[in-house]
């Protein structure tokens, strides 16, 4: 397939491959369907009205990342930051936040390490205004940053209702305990989270379900400044890839309600674990009430550590068929999701990884395995000449149907002269699933779609609390893009926003099923974990298609309470307390409204 593309235009073929999968599909549907057969039609759309335009200038977001290059082509170089929205001030606007890199000495010793001390090089973030722009409020809030930095992962460690900042970096990672007052004290030390070595995702998740967030931090490489591997020539030098260093370790931090957490990865069976790590999510894939961590690894078998529920884990990428490629092929994993496309109730997983690979999608066959469904669904044909990081599955165009954007660019800036047909800089991808298979509508998503960026970092999150999910771009050594949802067509939506009183104050792990009258079911897990080394806003989005009401909500807490409210109105952000109250009705979340009607008096620390 690969040799076959490799001359042509590349969307223009996935189009021609893609009828005739279609044809390949009906004949093979009545057996291994990757989507359910009564899954109901979404209703005929024209795809132009799903269109994104790049406001970063216009709403303020003036970041650029800086990755410090140097003619070493060190490693971390080419890794780009990540990207986080979320709602730091409770006012119920979504801010960003951008991890950078900084200042590398030219060539290094063992005893230098990156400099954040130029402001370019400051990690930032924005607040958004009532009028919907963004203002950089980086000094005030303490979040500059030190040392280069990758992934940024937002949790509410300790359930005093403002999320937490975790940034990893090169040498050393930092936890931010965001004060409530728009600034955020740096606790790392006191916490014990700082970790070493080259960092790269990290997610937070409640591995045991005690009620406070614990800690998955993945590291990359075994990787030095003094590494003496170099690529490329003396005068024409390469990024290296992970095959030329030895495979590294995860960490994964117990929290001990204290402030303090406890490196729980040798009693967690973990320590053993060789991982090429750089993408991280979470997600019950089994439904045991244990919540799983998946990694994507580059260059390497791709991961799923099965929580045995007694704090132990467990790798079995190999026995639930998601290690490899359908080919037993390893690829070079970067962004992944753990999200149900297919709306069966079970969740998938998709990870992307560079071009000739493809992306791979794994269907969750209800008994702890999953099937590789790139071919069958035409994802395979779409995405082979491409070459992803951020990346997240959810409905963009709000029909009910689970639609994929990926932020691309290749990793190695000289692959345009050794490959021609393939280039460094790419577009960002749309996708939109259309119940029985995925449909490429970039070329009539709006102008950014004919850009080429250098991608890396992605976050997804309704900023102006519209109904329509915007996509947050970081990109490596580039601008930053705001791609705001123009979305035109008159569809319903839900935006839930759970608030843990037994569980965890996020609600990170919490299962929400939504179903509307026109028989759609939709599923989906709290998290803001996935992409590429990114965090998501952690409200769920649902699109309802033309149904303007919800007739079931199921909320499932970690706690194992579980909530069902029917008939709910579309079209707001309600928020849901945990409760075993059967009295109690989804809030609608005004904005500017604290959100201080939750229960009170639960564990947590200050
Ligand atoms: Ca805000
Ligand atoms: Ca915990
Ligand atoms: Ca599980
Ligand atoms: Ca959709």
């Amino acid at each position: 397939m690969t040799m076959l593309l490799s001359g042509l235009r590349g969307r223009r073929v996935a189009t021609l491959l893609w009828g005739l999968v279609s044809v390949l599909w009906c004949i093979q549907s009545q057996g291994q369907s990757p989507f359910p057969p009564k899954l109901p039609t979404a209703k005929p759309m024209n795809p132009a009205q799903l269109r994104f335009t790049d406001v970063a200038q216009k709403l303020g977001v003036d970041f650029r990342h800086q990755p410090g290059l140097t003619s070493q082509k060190y490693i971390i170089e080419s890794f780009g930051g990540g990207v986080a929205v979320f709602d730091f001030d409770n006012d119920g606007r979504p801010d960003i936040f951008f991890a950078n890199g900084a200042a590398i000495k030219d060539p290094a010793s063992s005893s230098d390490r990156p400099e954040k001390t130029d402001p370019t090089f400051w990690n930032r973030l924005y607040h958004q205004e009532k009028d919907g722009t963004f203002t950089d409020v980086t000094a005030k809030s303490g979040l500059a940053g030190e040392g280069y930095s990758f992934a940024a992962a937002v949790g509410d460690y300790n359930n005093d209702g403002f999320d937490d900042l975790y940034v990893t970096g090169f040498d050393h990672n930092h936890l931010y305990r965001n004060n409530g007052n728009g600034t955020f004290t740096d606790v790392t030390e006191s916490a014990g989270v700082g970790g070493s070595g080259l960092s790269s995702g990290a997610a937070w998740i409640d591995y045991d379900n005690d009620g406070l967030l614990d800690l998955i931090v993945l590291r990359y490489v075994q990787w030095e400044f003094t590494t003496p591997i170099r690529c490329g020539t003396p005068q024409g030098r390469q990024f290296c890839g992970p095959e030329n260093y030895p495979p590294t370790t995860l960490t994964l931090y117990h929290n001990d309600g204290s402030g303090h957490f406890s490196d729980v990865t040798v009693k967690a069976g973990l320590a053993d674990l060789k991982i090429k790590g750089l993408g991280v999510d979470i997600g019950d894939y089994d439904r045991d009430g244990w919540t799983d961590i998946f990694v994507a690894n580059d260059n390497w078998p791709q991961m799923l550590l099965h929580n045995k529920g007694d704090g132990t884990f467990e790798e079995r990428g190999v026995l639930a068929g998601i290690s490899v490629d359908e080919h037993g092929h390893t690829y070079s994993g970067m962004g992944i999701d753990l999200a149900d496309y297919d709306n069966d109730g079970w969740l998938d997983l998709l990870i992307d990884d560079l071009s000739f690979q493809r992306y791979s999608l794994y269907r969750n066959n209800r008994d702890g395995t999953f099937t590789y469904s790139s071919s069958t669904t035409g994802l395979a044909q779409i995405t082979a000449k491409m070459a992803g990081w951020g990346m997240r599955v959810a409905d963009f165009d709000n029909d009910g149907l689970k639609d994929i954007f990926v932020a691309q660019g290749h990793v190695n800036d000289g692959i345009d002269a050794q490959i021609p047909s393939i280039h460094y800089r790419q577009s960002p991808l749309i996708v939109l699933n259309t119940g029985s298979g995925f449909q490429d509508v970039s070329t009539t998503a709006g102008a950014v779609f004919q850009q080429q960026w250098d991608a890396r970092g992605m976050a997804i999150g309704d900023l102006h609390n519209t109904g329509r999910l915007d996509v947050v771009v970081s990109t490596n050594d580039g601008p930053a893009r705001v791609l705001r949802s123009d979305l035109s067509l008159p569809r319903h939506w839900l935006s839930l926003k759970l608030q843990g009183t037994r569980s965890n104050r996020d609600a990170i792990g919490a299962t929400v099923t939504v179903v509307t009258a026109d028989g759609n079911r939709q599923f989906a897990t709290v998290k803001t974990s996935g992409s590429y080394l990114s965090s998501s806003d952690e409200r769920l989005h649902f699109g309802l298609n033309d149904q303007a009401s919800v007739a079931r909500i199921e909320v499932h807490w970690p706690s194992k309470i579980v909530q069902t409210f029917a008939n709910i109105p579309a079209d707001r952000v309600l928020l849901i307390c945990e409760t075993s109250d059967p009295s109690f009705h989804p809030l609608d979340r005004k904005l500017d409204v604290r959100e201080s009607r939750c229960l009170t008096g639960r564990k947590g620390n200050r």
